[in-house]
């Protein structure tokens, strides 16, 4: 049954994250229009919002303030919109669909595709180190640091540049973990973390529980991804079904086979799920999160 108070929190934390792109983002009317058109074109009206929700539900466990939320979530969702916009250019994936909409190359042109991920990933780090009044700045260089490091060559670059030289290679079980804690499992697991820092400082055994969760919940996340990749259909998922079957890419279902990876999307949430036993009803959202993440349809 349908979890009622957790959908309202969703629904109203996807709402604020409308607004605050919407005043974070440049304004279409200012020039370079095209770009800023592309900006916000890819950027509003479009996703889960998965990862501002892990930002929200974590900096709730640590009672940081909604403003600081709300621009930290945004910085991490850009970093997220500016690789999906690169992810779809024909160089990398080569797709026409994303969130339900003609993709960034295809609705404008290549070269703004390029420059519309560039400009919102510079924009991301623009968002997350000007001064925010409840975050001390040291804690803010750590927020700094910590996206850096889960969008670079050690995170989700780095694993994208794995993905694409596995196409139609056999990756072994680890391999294909490797791959995706860095290309998924980076930006997730930044998510919580950042959250978390914008609240108080939490203990070391309290972080690292919380580092663990994170870990296991973004592995979670890919192999449902996996999973609806063959099981859904493209208009209920936004973005082109079964690509990844076509492409010849090793995922958990092509290696373990669909009940099997079904099992092991369980089992890395009841992992996930453990890690957050210490920390009370302060952790309720988490936990549903990690519920909507493993039951998701799309
Ligand atoms: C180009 C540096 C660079 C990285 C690209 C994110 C990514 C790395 C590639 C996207 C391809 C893909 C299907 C990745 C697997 C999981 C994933 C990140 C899916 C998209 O995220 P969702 O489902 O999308 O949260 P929405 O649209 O809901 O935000």
């Amino acid at each position: 049954m349908a979890n009622e108070p957790f959908i309202g929190w969703m629904t109203a934390i996807q709402q604020d994250m409308e607004t605050a792109l919407d005043a974070y983002l440049p304004s279409a009317d200012c020039a370079p229009q095209t770009l800023h058109q592309a900006i916000r074109y890819v950027a509003l009206e479009g996703g889960k919002r998965v990862r501002p929700l892990l930002v929200f539900a974590a900096g709730e466990l640590a009672g940081a303030t909604p403003a600081a939320l709300a621009r930290i979530a945004s910085a991490l969702e850009m970093i997220h919109v500016y690789s999906l916009v690169h992810d779809d250019m024909p160089c990398m994936d080569d797709d026409v669909l994303r969130r339900g909409k003609p993709t960034c190359h295809v609705a404008y042109d290549e070269a703004t595709a390029l420059l519309t991920g560039d400009a919102l990933q510079t924009l991301a780090f623009d968002l997350i180190s000007s001064p925010m009044d409840d975050i001390a700045p040291a804690a803010q260089l750590r927020m700094v640091h910590t996206l850096a490091r889960a969008a670079g060559h050690a995170g989700m670059a780095g694993g994208q540049a794995i993905d694409l030289a596995s196409v139609g290679q056999p990756l072994s079980l680890p391999e294909l973990e490797f791959m995706h804690m860095l290309k998924t499992g980076a930006l997730i697991r930044a998510a919580v973390l950042l959250g978390a820092m914008a609240g108080r400082p939490l203990s070391a055994d309290e972080n690292a529980r919380l580092d663990a969760f994170a870990k296991r919940i973004g592995l979670a996340f890919q192999v449902v991804d996996d999973i609806l990749d063959c099981e859904a259909d493209s208009a209920t998922l936004g973005k082109t079904a079964g690509k990844d079957a076509a492409n010849d890419k090793p995922t958990y279902v092509s290696l373990l086979g669909l009940a099997e990876a079904k099992r092991f999307a369980r089992e890395l949430h009841d992992q996930a799920m453990s890690e957050l036993a210490g920390f009370g009803s302060s952790a309720e959202r988490l936990k549903q999160l990690a519920d909507y993440i493993v039951a998701r349809s799309f």
